[in-house]
């Protein structure tokens, strides 16, 4: 048992993985025939006649993005409807045939790398307009498509697929070849994080409201994401059970009592995706979420050991509705003002005690303002471990609060302490601030050595 769990504690990131998640937000952009129809999933017999987007401007969506903080683009560049978004060879169901006749993709990666950010994008297997779709030959075509988009458009940093498989135009459905596709990725792209609701590199969260776990792990049953590489052996109850009913909803991925029922353990972190709006693709009538929804997103992602995917959507001229893009400079300002100021103070690891359980001293420099934010981050070159916390303040009377009582950290893990919104939490009511000196990070449980990246502190 402790071997297992020390082999856990030992399960490491790619550096395509690690460089992932300093990407830390990134935003999707739905974009296509589905926009000229009012569609959320397109038919694939739309007419290339109705797709003209007359303003487009990739600077404009950079410019939104990074307004917002975000640090990347991953764009639709094929949706389920088939229509493609660049000047492919393989069909005429694309923008060169349409009245716009030019590369959004093109523009888009070209626009990312002006602007400083990075390009990756989404390519739906499902495809409803292909004639080919249902046989080897669809196989051959999709892997056609991916090396246009891997080879002529510079670096990739993700390549995103979802698992939709319905039925095509002659009524088949299709099996798809995602370990050739994959090899292909590796081949072309080998920086390039693929995403798929079962690895190989980045896993779907399970819903598409931002509705973070409340323990996430990186670390997770291999019957989850089968395309990953195992890094372990098999758990101590591997032979007792079985974990075939595993699937992205489910709570407790990578929990202790899960992975002891593993057959061996992968590193696989969760990206959590979702629209500013409510469809993936824009609608005139609806409108983008609010700030205090847009933070419970964040910290739950960002902050939560995950990446966040947030969808922008383009309008019929081909720009980020103007109503969005207010909504991302006032987040992005209401972020700066949240974590604008870190509160100043000498950090010290407690000598003794156990290298599992290690306990962090940090002394405030200023007394009286109450602390609103403590981030936590692991330092994942040597695995992902803690599973449990406490954050107590301590005053210069001996008297000590416990006041936060977190699990896993990972990537990086942002306790709120006090509710901007409410301005209260029920925990930290009782603190008396002005006599708080320090704060205590005390790591209740891990499941080897803790190595703490960083700890910061918001007042
Ligand atoms: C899903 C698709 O069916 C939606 O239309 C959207 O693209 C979302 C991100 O993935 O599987």
């Amino acid at each position: 048992m402790r071997d297992f769990l020390k082999d856990a504690a030992h399960v490491v990131p790619t550096a395509r993985q690690l460089s992932w998640f300093d990407t830390a937000g990134y935003a999707f952009i739905h974009f296509g025939m589905n926009t000229f129809t009012d569609r959320e999933w397109g038919t694939g017999s739309e007419k290339e006649e109705i797709f003209n987007p007359v303003k487009l401007d990739c600077d404009q969506w950079v410019q939104a993005i990074k307004d917002a903080g975000m640090k990347g683009m991953v764009l639709v560049a094929k949706h389920h409807d088939g229509f493609c978004l660049w000047d492919t060879k393989y069909t005429r169901h694309s923008v060169m045939y349409s009245p716009f006749h030019r590369d959004i993709v093109r523009e888009a990666a070209d626009a990312c790398r002006r602007g400083g950010i990075r390009f990756g994008f989404y390519l739906s297997p499902w495809d409803r307009n292909s004639a080919l779709y249902g046989t080897d030959a669809y196989n051959d075509y999709f892997c056609s498509q991916l090396t246009e988009l891997l080879t002529q458009y510079g670096d990739i940093f993700c390549v995103w697929f979802d698992n939709a498989c319905g039925e095509g135009p002659n009524g088949k459905k299709q099996k798809y070849d995602f370990p050739r596709y994959i090899r292909l990725i590796r081949e072309l792209q080998p920086g390039a994080v693929i995403f798929n609701d079962f690895g190989p590199d980045v896993r779907w969260c399970g819903n598409e409201s931002g509705d973070p776990r409340a323990s996430e792990w990186s670390v997770v049953p291999s019957e989850l994401c089968r395309y990953a590489a195992v890094q372990t052996g098999p758990g101590p109850m591997a032979n007792d059970g079985s974990l075939s009913f595993i699937y992205n909803t489910n709570q407790q991925i990578g929990s202790l009592s899960q992975i002891l029922y593993s057959k061996g353990l992968a590193f696989v972190p969760s990206e959590i995706n979702t629209s500013i709006r409510k469809g993936w693709f824009w609608h005139k009538e609806e409108e983008p979420k609010s700030i205090q929804e847009l933070f419970r997103i964040y910290l739950g992602s960002v902050g939560g050991n995950a990446c966040l995917n947030l969808n922008l959507p383009p309008d019929r001229d081909g720009l980020i509705d103007v109503r969005d893009v207010k909504r991302l400079q006032e987040f992005k300002a209401f972020l700066d003002e949240q974590f604008g100021t870190p509160a100043a103070g000498e950090i010290t690891k407690a000598a003794g005690g156990y290298p599992t359980q290690p306990e962090y001293h940090i002394r405030l420099q200023e007394k009286g303002k109450a602390i609103r934010y403590v981030i936590l981050e692991e330092d994942l070159t040597h695995g992902q471990r803690i599973e449990s916390f406490q954050i107590s303040a301590a005053s210069e009377s001996g008297r000590s609060y416990p006041f936060y009582q977190g699990t896993t950290v990972g990537n990086r893990k942002i306790c709120q302490l006090v509710d901007p919104f409410a301005n209260q939490n029920p925990l930290t009511r009782t603190v008396v601030w002005s006599q708080v000196d320090e704060l205590v990070v005390k790591i209740t449980a891990a499941r080897d050595e803790v190595f703490l990246k960083s700890i910061q502190v918001y007042a």
